[in-house]
């Protein structure tokens, strides 16, 4: 029985993975940097910082610190122009049925993102008030793959890992929840690296078969 649900937001909750797509190509362009979708599989999940150190993998020379945390503020100048754009109708009516699901059968919900913009990206869209706690980008120093976000999630609901499930679309992330004793369960996402989850959900609502 479990007692609690940890959501992954970019990509489980809203569709903001596809933003930071958007902001990480518009950078890369600006730097003649090749992206495609099979760089940025390698990005999902994980911190802005440690995204650029991949992206910049292609440029044979080194940056300063200085360089990349320009860089990285570029980058995140252009999620937020494209963020700003968010609200309420952002939100999935199935990711709505879910979470009041969850709330109805008495599960504790949280949000254990690697975003340092997961509570701008909840005020927006509305979804702030569905959650008992937050753990973000903000709060941490081990990005996924480590469960460390995950854990700060649980330690504020209170609950154990065992006791929570952990939703995710990217292989980080289900990595970061199986290190961390979670229960993984795998929305969406590659099909290949969902099979390190022990669930895979092609719905939110699925969810409510789980708990
Ligand atoms: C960071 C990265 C994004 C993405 C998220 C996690 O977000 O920049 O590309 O990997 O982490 O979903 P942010 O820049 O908002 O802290
Ligand atoms: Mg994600």
């Amino acid at each position: 029985m479990k007692k609690a649900v940890i959501f992954d937001l970019d990509g489980v909750l809203v569709h903001t993975d596809r933003l930071h797509y958007t902001a990480w190509k518009e950078l890369t362009g600006r730097l003649g940097i090749p992206f495609g979708q099979t760089v940025y599989r390698r990005l999902r999940g994980i911190s802005r910082m440690d995204s650029l150190d991949i992206v910049l993998e292609a440029v044979p020379r080194d940056f300063s610190p200085e360089e990349k945390a320009a860089l990285a503020a570029e980058k995140n100048e252009a999620y937020l122009a494209l963020a700003a754009g968010l609200g309420p109708r952002d939100v999935a009516e199935d990711v709505r049925r879910a979470l009041r699901g969850l709330r109805e059968r008495g599960l504790l919900l949280a949000v254990g993102s690697s975003s340092r913009n997961a509570k701008y990206i909840l005020e927006r869209t509305g979804l702030a008030p569905c959650f008992d706690a937050v753990a973000d980008g903000t709060m941490v120093t081990r990005a996924k793959p480590d469960p460390e976000v995950f854990l700060k999630a649980a330690a504020l609901l209170g609950v154990s890992p065992g006791q929570a499930l952990v939703v995710e679309d990217a292989a980080a992330g289900i990595k970061a929840a199986r290190d961390g004793g979670f229960t993984a369960v795998a929305f969406g996402g590659d099909a290949v690296e969902s099979l390190l989850a022990e669930h895979r959900v092609g719905t939110l609502t699925e969810l409510l078969d789980l708990v």
